[in-house]
């Protein structure tokens, strides 16, 4: 019985999609390539990149950290991930960025069932939205809200917070499927109840907030969903 499911609110990265090190990381690395930049993330050291939200902030942050001055870094950061973006999209359009196990089952499942479903994500709508078309082909997900349309990233529930404003629903009902701290903060700070679906990223950070906490969608059901939603 799926009555008590208002909604799910999916997350992208790392949890619909594998992206992160196999996806993300190299269209990072190809575009400092492109610049001339020496700069190269290998798979250990972009898990804690990960920490900061946002692939602008991310090599911003890194270029900081690196020694660029302030102004420097965020010109150069912008002009990367403009690179970096182009070349992510054109991996998603090359089938390169696969669904997870097990993530288009649920969403059939959720969809015969007649479960609205929107998605909530960091990610710029540039390459998130040929993603989702993509995988799923127009008219799965209600709503999309991206990085691109939102003042503030996860942890912040901004993105949360508009899906809930352009629904006009309330959080009751709804659920987040999500990957990370990040995303798990930021949907219980919109008043959401979240699933984590961890990740070789993710596995080790802290999810004593969430409702649910799995390794993979084995177990995620619209029931096991609808139970969470109550
Ligand atoms: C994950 C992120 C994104 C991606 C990179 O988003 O933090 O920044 O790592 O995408 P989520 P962009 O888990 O919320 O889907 O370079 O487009 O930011
Ligand atoms: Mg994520």
């Amino acid at each position: 019985m799926v009555e008590s499911l208002t909604a799910v609110v999916f997350d992208v990265d790392g949890t619909l999609v594998d992206s992160e090190r196999d996806g993300h990381r190299v269209a990072f690395n190809r575009a400092f390539e492109h610049a001339g930049l020496g700069y190269r993330w290998d798979v250990e050291g972009y898990g804690r990149l990960l920490r900061t939200t946002g692939g602008s902030r991310r090599i911003e942050q890194f270029l900081g950290e690196q020694g660029h001055a302030p102004a420097e870094a965020a010109e150069l950061a912008t002009k990367l991930h403009e690179v970096k973006t182009a070349v992510f999209r054109d991996m998603v359009e090359g089938g390169l960025v696969p669904l997870r196990p097990g993530v288009a089952g649920l969403v059939e499942e959720l969809r015969a069932r007649r479960v609205p479903l929107h998605v909530a994500t960091t990610g710029s709508r540039a390459w998130v939205a040929p993603l989702l078309a993509h995988h799923f082909g127009p008219d799965v997900f209600a709503l999309v809200v991206t990085g691109t349309e939102v003042p503030d990233l996860k942890p912040d529930p901004a993105v949360y917070d508009e899906v809930l404003r352009q629904t006009r629903t309330g959080p009751a009902g709804l659920v987040a499927v999500e990957d990370s701290r990040n995303g798990l903060v930021a949907a219980k700070r919109a008043g959401l109840a979240c699933v984590v679906v961890t990740n070789d990223y993710t596995r080790d950070q802290g999810f004593s907030e969430a409702d649910l906490v799995v390794d993979d969608f084995t177990a995620v059901t619209p029931d096991v969903l609808a139970q969470v939603a109550r």
